[in-house]
């Protein structure tokens, strides 16, 4: 057994010596400490020899392990390696090492988790819906009209594919197809946002772009009112900006939902006074809600004279530029580090 010790300890040593790179070293770690090693073997017979040589060949077993570990650690750090690439003169391989860029989520991103934080706490829960949708339940279904202007090839992107009625699938122009889609799957009561990308045929500026986020909102169940609504935005957005905050509801007009409203929000950017962003009226206009229509409510199979419900659709970056004091839109989309390394 000592013979037999001794030769694994040459073998090793002489292997070793010629281990060149990082991949053969682990490997004869791998053959000369791992479970399966001869070593290990010899250490689990130990008990079948005779009792008083049990102690040297424990010790002797135990050396040449140490030695070659020891080996393997010495050149793991790399002091062999090194010394062998290392320059001629005035390398310091002790100064650290260039740290890699390490990427973030996007600020779009992380306000989108901020918002969902807020309403997880409010009991609702986070669905999601495809951004490539048929006409009937980005349209139809939400009680839009076949000559509304939304549905314009001047406002709304039509792609080649087609769907069984022969109609050009769209990039949805809102979240709020999620609603329906949400609830073939959900009875009432429900209590859900749904966050996701939305596409416009626009001319940009400081506030609008051609593709930006939206969070739509659904709630339906027994007896559920309009100042439900506005009470619920109402939280939210002070949740979100503090109390001092100022909001203005503004009747306006949504297929979807009757009666339609709009809250705009004091420009946190101007303090009210008026910027480029709230086109100098001290106001931003960043989202838009109102009670579900009862035509939609029958599309989703709820019954309208059992339950009610509120929906509505957060403007998410202008949200989001009011939050972190972002004075254009289209920085968020534009790629360049300079603004998003900010966050
Ligand atoms: C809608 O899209 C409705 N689906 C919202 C809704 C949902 C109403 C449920 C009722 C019930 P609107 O087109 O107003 O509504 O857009 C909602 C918000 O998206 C706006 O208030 C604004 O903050 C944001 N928004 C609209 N267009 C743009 C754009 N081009 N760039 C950036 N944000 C935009």
């Amino acid at each position: 057994m000592k013979s037999k010790l001794e030769k694994i300890h040459k073998e090793a040593l002489k292997a070793l010596k010629d281990a060149k790179d990082s991949d053969t070293l682990e490997k004869l770690e791998r053959q000369f400490l791992g479970r399966k090693a001869e070593l290990a073997r010899i250490a689990k017979d130990i008990k079948n020899i005779a009792k008083e040589q049990r102690p040297v060949i424990g010790k002797l077993i135990n050396d040449v392990k140490r030695d070659i570990s020891a080996i393997i650690q010495e050149k793991k750090q790399g002091k062999e390696f090194l010394a062998k690439g290392r320059p001629p003169s005035g390398w310091d391989y002790t100064l650290p090492a260039i740290a890699p860029n390490v990427g973030h989520l996007h600020p779009i991103t992380q306000f989108l988790e901020t918002i969902e934080d807020i309403f997880i706490k409010m009991g609702y829960e986070v669905v999601e819906g495809p951004e490539l949708e048929s006409q009937k339940y980005n349209f139809d279904l939400l009680n839009v009209p076949e000559d509304h202007p939304s549905r314009d090839i001047q406002d709304t992107f039509y792609v080649d594919k087609k769907d069984a009625r022969n109609n050009s699938y769209v990039l949805r122009t809102h979240t709020s197809p999620v609603q329906i889609r949400a609830m073939k799957t959900r009875k009432p009561p429900v209590r859900l946002i749904a966050p996701g990308r939305v596409y416009r045929n626009e001319r940009t500026d400081a506030g609008h772009e051609t593709n930006f986020y939206q969070c739509e909102g659904l709630v339906i169940d027994r007896n559920i009112r309009i100042t439900d609504l506005i009470g619920t935005l109402e939280l939210f957005i002070k949740r979100l900006y503090g109390d001092n905050v100022n909001i203005r509801v503004r009747p306006h007009f949504y297929p979807f939902t009757e009666p339609s409203i709009d809250i705009d929000m004091s420009c946190l950017l101007c303090a009210g006074e008026g910027c480029p962003f709230c086109k100098r009226s001290g106001w931003i206009e960043t989202l838009g809600a109102g009670m579900v229509h009862p035509n939609v409510l029958k599309n989703m199979k709820v019954d309208p004279k059992e339950y009610s419900g509120f929906a509505f659709g957060l403007g998410i970056d202008r949200f989001m530029m009011l939050y972190y004091q972002v004075n254009d839109i289209r920085l968020s989309y534009s790629g360049d580090l300079r603004f998003i390394e900010q966050f």
